[in-house]
C-alpha cells in the first residue's frame, strides 16, 4: 500500500521521509518499518535468526505544491497523488532563514489551503460528470450503473461545495466503490504532520493543537513533528534514543506515531508468525480471514490450508511464550473462516 508525502515546497517532506526510513532511505520510495511494541516483545522473547517487521511503502516522489495564492494543483501532482492509497500531508510550521518560503509561515493557512485544493479538484470532476449524467437516458433507469453513480455524485456535491473532504463523509458500499474508482483525492485517507521548530516539539503552540483536535474530530489523524529532530533520532543507536528523547521532553519519536497512524488509517491490522528462523509481522486488512492471512504468507500455504493455531496477543503476553500459552489452554485451532484479530500469533498447518 502506497503512502505519498504531499505538501508545499520546503515544508519538510524529504526530511521526514529520511527520518521515517531510519537511515535506510534510498531514492524516493522506501519500505518503512511500522513501529510495534508487541512485535518488539515477541522478537526479544523468541530471539529469531531473522526479524521482519511490517512495512508501508513511503513515497517522496510527488511534486511539491507551489505556494502562493491562485496556483492550482499541477497535473503532475494530481497524477502522482492519485496513485496513492493514503496522503501524508506535511505542513510547514517552523521558521528558519535557511529555508526560504513562498510567504509568511502560516501552518493553519497552508493546511486548509491544500485541503481546499483537493476538494475543488474533486468538485470539478463531480460537476462535469453530473452534467453529462443529467443528459444520459440510462441514468434514469433505477439500478443502472449510471443511475447509481448519479445518486452518489449528487450526495457528494453539496459537502464538496461547503469545503468538506469526501473522507469525512459516511458513504455506503456503492459510494465507497465509486470514490475509489475515481481516485478522488479528498476521499483518500489522510494523516497530517505539522512540522514545528525544534524548540516547539515538546510543547506545540495552542493554535496548532486546536487544529489537530479539529482534524481528529472529522476523522483525520494529525500530529506535531520536528523533522530534523526525527532525522537525528533515526541516526542514533537505539540504545541512545531514550536519553535523547527525554532531553527533548518527548516520550517517543513523533515519526513512530505518524507511521502507526498511517497504518491504522489504511485499515490494516497485524498478525505475527513467531518462528525461530524468522519472526515476522504481517499487515492484513481489518476483517480478513485466516485463509487470507495464509495467502498473505504464501499462496501455497493458503492452498494447503488445514487449520490455524491461534494465540491472541494478550494471552501470549500474559503467558510469556507460545509454549506457555498453549500449556495454559490459550491456543485454539481455527478454520479458514476465522476472522483474524489484531495481534494474533498464527501458525498455519498446511499440506504444502
Ligand atoms: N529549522 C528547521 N528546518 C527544517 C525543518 N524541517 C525541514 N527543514 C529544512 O527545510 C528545508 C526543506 O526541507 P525538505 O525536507 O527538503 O522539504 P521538502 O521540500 O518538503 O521536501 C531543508 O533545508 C530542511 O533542512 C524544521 O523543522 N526546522
Ligand atoms: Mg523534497
Amino acid at each position: 500500500l502506497k503512502v505519498g508525502l504531499i505538501g508545499y515546497e520546503q515544508s519538510g517532506k524529504s526530511t521526514l521521509y529520511r527520518a521515517a526510513a531510519r537511515g535506510t532511505a534510498k531514492g524516493s520510495v522506501t519500505a518503512v518499518p511500522v513501529p510495534d511494541e508487541r512485535f518488539d516483545k515477541i522478537v526479544a522473547q523468541v530471539k529469531p535468526k531473522k526479524v521482519t517487521p511490517a512495512t508501508i511503502m513511503l513515497n517522496d516522489d510527488i511534486e511539491s505544491v507551489k505556494g502562493g495564492t491562485g496556483k492550482a494543483l499541477s497535473q503532475r501532482f494530481l497524477d502522482e497523488a492519485r496513485k496513492m492509497d493514503l496522503l501524508l500531508h506535511v505542513v510547514r510550521a517552523f521558521d528558519s532563514p535557511i529555508a526560504p518560503y513562498h510567504d509568511d509561515v502560516d501552518a493553519l493557512r497552508d493546511q486548509a489551503a491544500l485541503e481546499v485544493e483537493l476538494v475543488l479538484t474533486d468538485l470539478q470532476i463531480v460537476e462535469n460528470r453530473l452534467e453529462r449524467l443529467q443528459k444520459s437516458l440510462t441514468a434514469r433507469n433505477p439500478g443502472s450503473p449510471d443511475y447509481i453513480e448519479k445518486m452518489v455524485f449528487e450526495r457528494l456535491k453539496g459537502p464538496l461545495e461547503n469545503g468538506t473532504p469526501i473522507r469525512a463523509l459516511e458513504l455506503d458500499e456503492d459510494g465507497r466503490t465509486i470514490v475509489r474508482n475515481y481516485q478522488f483525492l479528498s476521499g483518500k485517507p489522510m494523516v497530517v504532520a505539522f512540522n514545528v521548530g525544534e524548540d516547539q516539539a515538546a510543547s506545540p503552540p495552542d493554535h496548532i493543537q486546536e487544529r489537530i483536535a479539529k482534524l481528529r474530530e472529522i476523522g483525520t489523524q494529525a500530529f506535531v513533528v520536528s523533522a530534523p529532530i526525527e532525522e537525528e533520532i533515526a541516526q542514533l543507536d537505539p540504545a541512545d534514543q531514550p536519553d535523547f528523547l527525554q532531553s527533548l521532553g518527548l516520550d517517543r519519536p513523533a515519526s513512530d506515531k505518524v507511521i502507526r497512524a498511517v497504518y491504522d488509517a489504511l485499515g490494516l491490522i497485524t498478525f505475527f508468525t513467531a518462528g525461530e528462523s524468522e519472526t515476522r509481522a504481517w499487515p492484513l486488512p481489518r476483517g480478513s480471514t485466516a485463509l487470507k492471512a495464509a495467502d498473505t504468507i504464501h499462496s501455497d500455504i493458503a492452498r494447503g490450508f488445514i487449520r490455524s493455531e491461534v494465540v491472541h496477543y494478550a494471552d501470549y503476553e500474559a503467558a510469556g511464550s507460545l509454549d506457555a500459552a498453549q500449556a495454559a489452554g490459550k491456543m485454539t485451532l481455527e478454520g479458514k473462516e476465522y476472522v483474524v484479530q489484531d495481534g494474533d500469533l498464527l501458525h498455519i498447518r498446511n499440506k504444502s
